[in-house]
Parts: C-alpha cells; sequence; structure tokens
C-alpha cells in the first residue's frame, strides 16, 4: 500500500480505468474514460471472474463475496461489485469515470484485482427497478465491453 490498479476495456466499447487506493482502509478512486457508448446510462459493475476466455460472459455474475442482493452503490445492500453507472452525454463520445467506493478495495476479501470490470449496454437499475432481474443484474443488459483488472505501476 498505496496500491494501483488498471483496466483496459474491449469490446463494443473501448476505455481505460484506473483504480487508486492510498492504504487498504481507503477509499478506491476509480477515475478514467469509455469510448464510444450510447447516449444515456451504462450499467459498470466488477463481475467475480477474470476469465475473458468466451468474452465477457465467462466473468460470470457481479462481484459478491458477502451473498447480497445488487443494489446501489450507496445501499446498504448491494453486491461488493455495484459500482452503479456511468453516464454517456451523447452517443459516440467519451465518458469521463469518476467514481469513489468504500466497498471495493485492492487488497484482502473484497480485493478486485484478477477480476473483470464490465460497461454495460442499458442502465442498472440498482435493484429497484421491480424487473426479475433487478436484485441480481440490476437488469443492465448485454456486456458491451470489459477488461481484467491487473496492478498497474505506482
Ligand atoms: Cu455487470
Ligand atoms: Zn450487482
Amino acid at each position: 500500500m498505496p496500491a494501483k490498479a488498471v483496466c483496459v476495456l474491449n469490446g463494443d466499447v473501448s476505455g481505460t480505468v484506473f483504480f487508486d487506493q492510498k492504504d487498504e482502509k481507503a477509499p478506491v478512486v476509480v477515475t478514467g474514460e469509455v469510448k464510444g457508448l450510447s447516449k444515456g446510462k451504462h450499467g459498470f459493475h466488477i463481475h467475480e471472474f477474470g476469465d475473458n476466455t468466451n468474452g465477457c460472459t465467462s466473468a460470470g455474475p457481479h462481484f459478491n463475496p458477502q451473498k447480497q442482493d445488487h443494489g446501489a452503490p450507496d445501499a446498504a445492500i448491494r453486491h461488493v461489485g455495484d459500482l452503479g453507472n456511468i453516464e454517456a452525454g451523447s452517443d459516440g463520445g467519451v465518458t469521463k469515470v469518476c467514481i469513489q467506493d468504500s466497498q471495493i478495495s485492492l487488497c484482502g476479501p473484497n480485493s478486485i484485482i484478477g477480476r473483470t470490470l464490465v460497461v454495460h449496454a442499458d442502465p442498472d437499475d440498482l435493484g429497484i427497478g421491480g424487473h426479475e432481474l433487478s436484485k441480481t443484474t440490476g437488469n443492465a443488459g448485454a456486456r458491451v465491453a470489459c477488461g481484467v483488472i491487473g496492478l498497474a505501476k505506482i
């Protein structure tokens, strides 16, 4: 500690996202950009496995070590991997990512190192959309890009 990680997103859209943590109890600051999204909100999650052998599908479900329901990043009940949405202001442009989160970590049981960051086609309903998938995926639709999170040079 401090630790830094990075993820290169590939798929229908592309991007690079950095994760910084000052010490093991500090929140993780998530920054970067995603290019090519359609206008609007897109689910943004850490999925369990760092496995992209069959594309983003192989990354499995949301990272959920505490076996909770899906929820909003600021909700008491959520998956550790639930980072909510990123929002594109226009079709095909650059979407800046700027998130601070206290559940994900770069060390210990909630470590996201070696797992997959996924960007979705649709908005994450944050568990409250009333859809049958709301409590597991936020009904965020297809996986439009993903990448494995790895340690970065400080
Ligand atoms: Cu997801
Ligand atoms: Zn979730």
